[in-house]
């Protein structure tokens, strides 16, 4: 039986429907958009639900006995939609969440596609194991398990060891390329030194000669010191009138960013600096190492203390103010700003008006362990 022809524009509607086609006469307005339209909004974490809910996982569950991670992610509002629970979309191509690994637990070898780095937040007993190389985790530590590297953590001392986590899995996801293994052995094998490549980069910008060809993870880790003392060294400049100071965190065989998918980086905002607003296609999510203050994002103001993690998702007004007329505040950053360039996305706009500044309209009211509950859509 033949399908039925269409007697007018609104039967064309139907039917192509009912036939998995579409008609991009009426479609395309909502994709030729100005602007980009953003699925994530900006949002805001604050420290304390995340380690509270962290310690309950802690009494609840053991790594390496039935759990591989125990880590709570963050969900954008704006993504929770997507199925499983929003697959950890921060923003729309980031996943961010605290890792919590108690004393001699070990969270199991394995790699995949999907690329990840770490910022320690407390603890001195991690260890992680990257491609045979054991690194240590301290505080301030900024780490790299590219795509594909194998690894593994453990904690040597006797105080728990949190840390941000940070993942291209939505847009891995999206692209259906995540690819898993798992090491045969819990902890994979040492063929190195301990921290070997941090030995090895002991020089900082001068380069083992070896390393003129471009690798993955020629370092593993970056060192709280290494990200203060680049800040301390553009204190002889201005300050940048949005940013603060700002480092970034790269690849000493290219350049480029030490996550090949992921941009990082540490800021720090002088005290009473109160930056300039602009927007960007890349999304970043904040992670406050130290400090106080407040980011105002689309005239809304989210304020945030130490461990607080805040989203500022594409193409949305942002900047920055450190509210201590004593103290530095210091931002931990990631971002999807590599995703955006290599595939020509990115543009960057400055405030136009008012000296660039935004005025606020609205607080944020973010979900506080005291906040009776609420629905958080
Ligand atoms: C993963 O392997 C880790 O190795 C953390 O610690 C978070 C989120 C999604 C997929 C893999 C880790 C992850 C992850």
């Amino acid at each position: 039986m033949s399908r039925k022809d269409s007697k007018n524009l609104e039967e064309l509607h139907q039917n192509l429907e009912q036939e998995n086609m579409g008609p991009l006469w009426s479609s395309i307005h909502n994709l030729n958009t100005i602007e980009p339209k953003s699925k994530p909004i900006p949002y805001l974490w604050k420290k304390e639900l995340i380690h509270k809910r962290l310690k309950e996982a802690e009494n609840l569950l053991k790594v390496g006995e039935g759990a591989d991670r125990r880590a709570v992610f963050l969900i954008n509002p704006g993504m929770a939609d997507l199925e499983p629970v929003g697959w950890g979309g921060a923003t729309q191509t980031l996943y961010a969440a605290v890792q919590a690994v108690k004393p001699g637990e070990i969270a199991p070898a394995h790699r995949h596609t999907t690329t990840a780095l770490r910022f320690i937040i407390n603890g001195h007993g991690g260890r992680g194991r990257v491609n045979g190389e054991k690194i240590t985790f301290e505080p301030g530590d900024f780490l790299i398990t590219p795509t594909w590297t194998w690894h593994d953590h453990t904690n040597i001392d006797d105080e728990e060891v949190l840390w941000m986590d940070c993942l291209d899995v939505p847009f891995t996801n999206f692209l259906a390329t995540c690819f898993t293994e798992f090491h045969e052995k819990k902890q994979q094998d040492l063929t190195v030194e301990d921290d070997f490549s941090l030995k090895r980069y002991n020089g900082g910008m001068v380069r083992p000669i070896d390393d003129r060809e471009e690798k993955i993870a020629p370092l593993g880790r970056y060192t709280w010191k290494m990200a203060k003392d680049g800040i301390e060294g553009l204190k002889q400049l201005d300050v940048h009138p949005v940013d603060g100071y700002a480092v970034e965190y790269i690849n000493p065989t290219t350049g480029k960013d030490a996550n090949d998918r992921i941009g990082s980086r540490m800021q720090m905002l002088p005290p009473e600096f109160h930056g300039k607003a602009h927007r960007h296609v890349h999304s970043t999510i904040y992670h406050v190492f130290k400090g106080e203050g407040y980011t105002i994002v689309n005239g809304e103001r989210f304020d945030w203390s130490e461990g607080d993690f805040l989203v500022v998702p594409t193409w949305a007004w942002h900047e920055h103010v450190n509210t201590s007329s004593d103290n530095e505040a210091f931002l931990f950053s990631t971002n999807d700003l590599p995703i955006m360039e290599a595939f020509n996305f990115e543009r960057v706009e400055d405030y136009p008006e008012n000296d660039g500044h935004q005025e606020v309209t609205s607080v944020f009211e973010p979900i506080r362990v005291d906040s009776s509950a609420q629905e958080t859509k």
